[in-house]
């Protein structure tokens, strides 16, 4: 992969792909999936933007983002691609069940868990299992973020362009040396997992800078005050089907389906742009 190489973002003809967005929405939807910190400084830029549609940005929903502003609950997101569109590097069948069974099953979890804090604050629960309820908030919705953000990072192959933006890749190659040093890193970060977890590139605002982490669990060893822009599932259940115990081949077919058009959109949310 080419470092400098031009953005080579291919926009879908179907123009419902990209529906029209409301920026206080999708703020707010970001601001729901904890997201707090990305979403604040994107909140903090929104004045002097305009908005992201204007900017010819603005690809993310409530929605998309797990979110149903009316309901105000979690929801499962809509895939933006078939179940079957990243074969054969993801396989159709892990993709349903992915989707389906376990991304929903964090949704009703921790809808589950907020609504069980909610009656013990009204008075009608049992105080001494806010210590339980809260570990399910963590644990679900932990595993609802990821997952709203991993199905976005993904694309059919040429969705999303074969490289990160010029902007992002040049932070990047600040960050990581190079390109390739950053895909070498994240690959054995993501293999190096122990047990279930996920790798993730993330923003970190105090220090400016990219950085690759470790997330044991769906939030265990999670950074606060890093905005996540590209995480890769390293449960056994993202890749078994297809892939087995060979987790390494899983992850090295999966950065063909990496929708960087939409890791820009979350790089350049994360600053404020
Ligand atoms: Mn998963």
């Amino acid at each position: 992969m080419d470092t400098h190489a031009e953005p080579t973002a291919v926009v879908p003809q179907d123009s419902s792909l990209h529906p029209a967005i409301n920026r206080r929405e999708a703020l707010t939807a970001l601001s729901a999936l904890g997201l707090g910190a990305l979403a604040s400084s994107a909140l903090a830029q929104a004045p002097q933007q305009g908005g992201m549609a204007a900017g010819g940005r603005g690809h993310l929903t409530p929605e998309m983002l797990g979110w149903d502003p009316a309901a105000k609950q979690y929801v499962l997101p809509k895939l933006k691609y078939p179940y079957d569109a990243l074969e054969p590097h993801i396989d159709a069948q892990t993709m349903e069940i992915h989707h389906s069974k376990h991304h929903q099953g964090y949704v009703n979890g921790l809808n589950k868990a907020m609504a069980e804090l909610d009656k013990i604050r009204r008075g009608e629960g049992d105080k001494s299992l806010i210590k339980h309820w809260s570990r399910e908030v963590a644990f679900h919705g932990g595993g609802h973020v990821n997952h709203s953000l991993f199905w976005l990072c993904m694309a059919p192959e040429g969705w999303g362009g074969k490289n990160p933006s010029l902007d992002l890749a040049s932070h990047i190659s600040r960050d990581f040396g190079s390109f390739e040093a950053f895909i070498e890193h994240f690959a054995a970060a993501a293999g190096a997992v122990e047990g279930s977890g996920w790798a993730w590139l993330m923003y970190d605002f105090v220090s400016g800078r990219l950085i690759i982490t470790q997330m044991e669990k769906q939030q265990n060893l999670s950074m606060t005050g890093a905005a996540p822009l590209l995480g890769i599932d390293v449960w056994e259940h993202a890749y078994y089907l297809k892939y087995q115990n060979k987790r390494a081949d899983y992850v090295k077919a999966w950065f063909n389906v990496v929708n960087w058009a939409m890791v820009d959109e979350l790089f350049a949310l994360a600053r404020g742009l």
